[in-house]
């Protein structure tokens, strides 16, 4: 017979804390990086005491404003955490020691902080001060929340996503699906997750604007547009007017550029051969932790980033919106497969979702 014992109730609600953790930290998407999004959570006699998340590099961790929230009530009472608290001196100072100081009995933390200046250091500070600890509450989604954190902590390069819309008879589309960028659709959340967003100067040509995102007041990704001479000329109207977020250029020697791009500041990056990894690097050097490789419709060069980033590691997840259409047209082009280093390669934690009737498929390399 199964026993029933008030452990698994306490399981049962760490599970509900650590889920309110990872929505309170998610106000910040978008505006965290390089550092991870975090969200605290304290609880005293059933009853939650105070909240907090981390809202921008350089400022409080997610315990500090949780809390401060708490006061005194701290004192004795659980603190949920979706990250192993900190225990260095880095922008801000160590978190155990605040929650030391505030007398908590009990730490709940959804998972290891893989950052090599922290990694379990922060658990053991705990547990040598005498409070009861926990490790692994919700974990797989602590660590899908902080996927760009992880991914960027320990290799020093961005976190890249390719994405496409394909029809169901495996075409690239060069459109969005419908809601695509309205508030809430999935391409703007994306646009507001990342860091930098690649788009073809081809995908560009004819429309008017970037597609950036309609979320009033949002942040918006660096825009890299990728340049190569086999596509039409780079022209200027399609460059954003919002002077502060300028796109980047990265063009081959035999681009035509349009001259007034350069008398608007607008900085150009010529590179003998256009190839992702130097794209990516410099991504890096720019401190975007995360790219989109967003791909509508495919352009010889596009072609070229997605073998290189699939041979040589460069992309760590796939997003994939299947439109419900049937498309036909002379110009259809399928995603690149053929002629690959490694002919099969298993997707991991593939996930699938609708989205305003277009159905959308996430793995990881
Ligand atoms: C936490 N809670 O809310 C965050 C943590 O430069 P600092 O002081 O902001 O430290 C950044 C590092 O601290 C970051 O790389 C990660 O390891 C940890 N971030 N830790 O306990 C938080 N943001
Ligand atoms: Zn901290």
């Amino acid at each position: 017979e199964n026993e029933v014992n008030d452990d698994d109730d306490d399981d049962d609600d760490d599970g509900f804390y650590m889920r309110r953790c990872v929505e309170i930290a998610k106000k910040a998407i978008g505006h965290t990086n390089p550092n991870p999004m975090v969200g605290c959570v304290i609880v005293k006699d059933g009853k939650v005491v105070g909240e907090g998340f981390h809202p921008k590099a350089g400022q409080p961790h997610a315990e500090v404003f949780a809390l401060r929230e708490a006061g005194d009530l701290a004192e004795n009472a659980t603190a949920y955490v979706s990250l192993e608290p900190c225990n260095h001196y880095g922008r801000t100072p160590p978190c155990t020691e605040a929650l030391i100081q505030a007398k908590v009995k009990r730490v709940v933390v959804g998972m290891v902080d893989p950052n090599p200046i922290v990694a379990s250091k922060g658990l053991e500070r705990l547990k040598d001060s005498g409070i009861e600890v926990k490790v692994g509450v919700e974990e797989e989604l602590c660590k899908r929340l902080n996927e760009v954190f992880i991914h960027h902590i320990l290799t020093r390069k961005p976190f890249v996503t390719l994405r496409y819309s394909i029809s169901m008879n495996g075409n690239i589309s060069d459109g969005l699906g419908e809601g695509a960028v309205e508030f809430g659709g999935y391409y703007s959340q994306l646009l507001q997750e990342y860091d930098g967003i690649i788009l073809s100067s081809s995908s560009l040509n004819g429309s008017s604007c970037l597609p950036l995102s309609q979320e009033p007041q949002c942040k918006q990704p660096k825009q890299i547009i990728v340049a190569s001479s086999s596509n039409s000329p780079v022209k200027l109207p399609l460059l954003n007017q919002n002077a502060d977020n300028q796109p980047i250029i990265f063009a081959d020697k035999n681009t035509e550029v349009d001259s007034g791009i350069a008398r608007h500041g607008i900085e150009t990056v010529v590179l003998d051969e256009l190839r992702l990894g130097p794209i990516l690097d410099y991504c890096e050097r720019l401190g975007l932790c995360s790219v989109l490789l967003d791909v509508r419709g495919f352009c010889g060069i596009f072609e070229e980033f997605v073998k290189e980033g699939v041979e040589n590691g460069l992309l760590q997840k796939v997003v994939m919106e299947v439109l419900p259409v049937w498309n036909g047209s002379r110009e259809a082009v399928t995603v690149p497969a053929k002629n690959f280093d490694t002919e099969v390669r298993r997707l991991a934690k593939l996930q699938s979702r609708m989205s305003n009737g277009n159905l959308l498929v996430e793995g990881y390399f």
